[in-house]
C-alpha cells in the first residue's frame, strides 16, 4: 500500500468537502503532533518506573507529571495556540477551557480524554486518547458559553482515538468512513494502514466487568446471560474479553466484532449510570462505531441523540456490532416499554 499520511488521506477523501479546509487540517496536525509527544512519554513510562527515584526527574530536568496530567497539558498547550479552536473540554478539567484572547481562535471545539485507562499504565496495558470535534453554535463575537459546548454527539464533525499499544494507531472519522493510521517511528508519521474500517454486523465477543453483576438491573443481567448462553445468534457462548481500558476494548471489538458494555449499576449512588462520560468518551466512540456500521446506545437511546445537560455527564454505554446492540435495545424495550 502506498504510504499515505493522515492529511493526504483527508485531502484525497474530502476534496471540496468543508473538512478539507485549512483550519480542520491544522487542527488535525496539531492533534497528531500531540499524540506523537504523548506516545514518546507513554512508551518510556515503564522505564521511568524501573529507574525508581529518577522517575521524579525527567530528561528535561522537570518534575515528572503523572502521565495523564502530562498528556492533558500537552494537548491543551498545543491546541490553544493552533488558532482553530474557541474552546476545549478535557476529562481532566472540571470547567471548559476558553482559548485566551491573546491567542488566535477559530470556530472548532475540541472535547477529549487525554489518556483514558491511564490507571493501567503500570501494567503496560494499552491506553488511549479519545477526541470529538464540534463547531460552535453561536456566531456572535461574544465569548463561548456552555451552551456552545453542550451539543449532542450527532453534531460532531469528527471523532477519533489514538491507541498507545503494541503499535500506536490513530483511528478517526470526519463523517466519511472510519480510517486507521499506524505510527511508523522510522519516519515519524501516521500512515494509512486500515482504510474504511467496518465492524462485523455480528460479533463473537462481549466485554463487560462481570464483577459488578450484583449491582445490575434485571434487563442488564438478562442481556449478559444471553451472550454467555447458547440462546444467542451464535448458538454458543461469546468469548469474554475485558481489558479495562475503553480504547483497547473498543478497538479490538471494532476490528473483530463484538459488544462493549458499561451498564448502569447501583454500586455508587453518585454514579448511578456507570462511570463513562458522554461528551469525552461515549459520543466520540459512538460516531466512530456508527460510521463503521455499528450501533451505540445507552440501553434505550441512541448515544448521538442524547442532549448533554452538563460537561461531565455520565451515561451507560452499549456499543459495537449492530445485531448485538439491537438485542440490547430490544431487551430494554421489553422491560421499560
Ligand atoms: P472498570 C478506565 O479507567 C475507564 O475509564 C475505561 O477506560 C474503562 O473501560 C473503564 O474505566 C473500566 O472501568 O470499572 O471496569 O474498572
Amino acid at each position: 500500500m502506498r504510504q499515505v499520511t493522515v492529511v493526504e488521506h483527508l485531502l484525497l477523501s474530502q476534496k471540496e468537502r468543508p473538512m478539507a479546509s485549512g483550519r480542520f487540517t491544522r487542527l488535525l496536525n496539531e492533534l497528531i503532533l500531540s499524540a506523537k509527544i504523548i506516545d514518546r512519554e507513554v512508551s518510556k513510562a515503564g522505564l521511568l518506573n524501573v529507574l525508581g527515584g529518577t522517575g521524579e526527574i525527567n530528561v528535561q530536568g522537570e518534575a515528572v507529571q503523572k502521565l495523564d496530567d502530562f498528556a492533558n497539558r500537552v494537548i491543551i498547550r498545543r491546541m490553544e495556540r493552533a488558532g482553530v479552536l474557541c474552546a476545549m473540554v478535557s476529562e481532566e478539567n472540571a470547567d471548559f477551557i476558553e482559548i485566551p484572547h491573546t491567542f488566535p481562535s477559530g470556530d472548532y471545539i475540541l472535547i477529549f480524554d487525554p489518556l483514558d485507562g491511564s490507571a493501567n499504565i503500570d501494567a503496560n496495558v494499552s491506553i488511549g486518547t479519545i477526541f470529538g470535534i464540534y463547531r460552535r453554535t453561536s456566531f456572535d463575537s461574544s465569548s463561548v458559553t456552555v451552551s456552545d459546548i453542550l451539543q449532542k454527539g450527532a453534531m460532531q464533525v469528527a471523532a477519533g482515538y489514538i491507541i498507545y499499544g503494541s503499535s500506536t494507531m490513530l483511528v478517526y472519522t470526519a463523517g466519511d468512513g472510519v480510517h486507521g493510521f499506524t505510527l511508523d517511528p522510522s519516519v515519524g508519521e501516521f500512515l494509512l494502514s486500515h482504510p474504511d474500517i467496518k465492524i462485523p454486523p455480528q460479533g463473537k465477543i462481549y466485554s463487560v466487568n462481570e464483577g459488578y453483576a450484583m449491582y445490575w438491573d434485571e434487563p442488564t443481567k438478562k442481556i449478559v446471560e444471553y451472550f454467555k448462553s447458547s440462546a444467542n445468534a451464535l448458538r454458543r457462548p461469546y468469548s469474554l474479553r475485558y481489558i479495562g481500558s475503553l480504547v483497547s476494548d473498543f478497538h479490538r471489538n471494532l476490528i473483530y466484532g463484538g459488544i462493549f458494555m458499561y451498564p448502569a449499576d447501583s454500586r455508587d449512588p453518585h454514579k448511578p449510570v456507570g462511570k463513562l462520560r458522554l461528551l469525552c468518551e461515549a459520543s466520540p466512540m459512538a460516531m466512530i462505531v456508527e460510521q463503521a456500521g455499528g450501533m451505540a446506545i445507552d440501553g434505550r437511546r441512541r448515544i448521538l441523540d442524547i442532549e448533554p445537560q452538563e460537561l461531565h455527564q455520565r451515561v451507560p454505554l452499549f456499543i459495537g456490532s449492530k445485531h448485538d446492540v439491537e438485542f440490547v435495545q430490544q431487551t430494554f424495550a421489553q422491560y421499560y416499554s
